[in-house]
């Protein structure tokens, strides 16, 4: 069970259409493959989506940290020295993704070792979680084709829209125009990545306020500490706190200080060690939880399910789940399926995921 040895792998496979939102546009996933190998020659696996107009991390950056900063410091631990490894690497206070990849990996190598799937070592309250569907910016009539095709393929019923645009009415005819389409077969929340300031974020709330929501996510910058705050106890929808806590401590500040109402969990960004702190957290403070996601390919979309499903209450609202099938192609050997709205963990020990190897070979960056 013991750790001898790290690889990071950057890889890149293409979008079908870009994915665009108020922080960023992404066209390519230009992701990091983590692989861990034991003395018992299992290996774990993981993938790092970079966000650099988030969280500053890119592919090479992420390569680099694994290589010189992170690797030499979990090889010779354990599979099971989660916290060990966890003390580690929070000594470096940014590279959350790097670092959640290293985590799951090794998490992946534990379940293999042991025969058992992750998801039931973390909690494995349930098998499966219902999807929710991330729609880009687009024009309204776009976005509501696109959410008709996610319906009809996918049965998903669920649908974060992408808010932040000026003026404010970009955003909100997209939203009245889904609600007009679909009435309330459907439920809808907004993020907005902290486009908006905190008056034009109440403007556009004030425009939605007959659409039912679910929820508003990071609608203006948490920097705007007053500003933030003074829109939160406006509104009547939890308020999801997302790139502003990445970390379980962050949940506290932005929670206890009043800037949020809700968390959003992402793997790709606190992986599982870290997740289960913050999952503890808002089960102790009584926040809704959503299951987010980073962009991930299939490789980080096991891991978020893996997560979600095993505990009640990351499995109570749908996560999101389906930003792969905007990609071209990907690396499982065994694409994952969402049926019905909803997604299954893959069965089998570990992150119940295999690699494979001739997609790597055509995709990977370092060759
Ligand atoms: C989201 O919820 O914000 C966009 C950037 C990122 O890091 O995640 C996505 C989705
Ligand atoms: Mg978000």
């Amino acid at each position: 069970m013991k750790i001898t040895a790290v690889e990071a792998i950057p890889f890149a496979i293409p979008y079908v259409k870009p994915l665009r939102f108020a922080s960023g546009e992404i066209r390519s996933a230009e992701h990091v493959l983590v692989r861990v190998r034991t003395d018992d020659g299992v290996v774990g696996v993981a993938e790092a989506p970079p966000r650099p107009f988030t969280y500053g991390e890119t592919q090479a950056g992420i390569i680099a940290v694994i290589d010189t900063i992170f690797a030499p410091q979990v090889i010779g631990l354990t599979l099971l020295d989660h916290e060990q490894m966890h003390s580690r690497l929070a000594r470096t206070v940014g590279n959350p993704t790097a670092k959640s990849a290293l985590d799951m990996a090794v998490w992946d190598a534990l379940g293999k070792t042991l025969e058992l799937p992750v998801t039931e070592l973390l909690g494995g309250f349930t098998d499966r979680m219902r999807v929710s569907h991330m729609l880009g910016f687009d024009e309204p009539a776009a976005m509501v084709a696109e959410a008709e095709k996610v319906v009809d393929t996918y049965g998903i019923r669920t649908f974060k829209v992408k808010v932040g645009r000026r003026p404010v009415q970009l955003d909100t005819a997209v939203v009245r125009a889904l609600r007009e389409r679909f009435g309330d077969s459907v439920e809808l929340y907004v993020d907005g990545n902290r486009g908006w300031t905190t008056s034009e974020a109440l403007r556009a709330m004030r425009e939605m306020h007959d659409l039912d929501l679910l929820f508003a996510e990071e609608l203006n910058p948490a920097d705007d500490v007053l500003g933030r705050r003074w829109l939160v106890e406006k509104l009547d929808v939890p308020f999801i706190a997302d790139e502003s806590v990445p970390t379980a401590a962050d949940v506290t500040r932005e929670v206890l200080g009043g800037s949020a109402t809700a968390v959003s969990i992402k793997t790709a960004r606190t992986g599982f060690t870290a997740s289960r702190r913050v999952h503890h957290l808002a089960e102790g403070l009584g926040l809704e939880v959503v299951i987010g996601n980073q962009i991930d390919g299939q490789i980080g979309t096991a891991c978020a399910v893996a997560f979600g499903a095993a505990y009640e209450l990351t499995s109570r609202r749908a996560g999101e789940l389906s930003n792969f099938l905007d990609m071209s192609d990907d690396l499982l050997a065994q694409p994952l399926q969402i049926n019905g709205g909803q997604l299954v963990v893959p069965p089998g020990p570990g992150l119940g995921i295999d690699i494979d190897e001739n997609r790597l070979q055509h995709y990977r960056l370092d060759k």
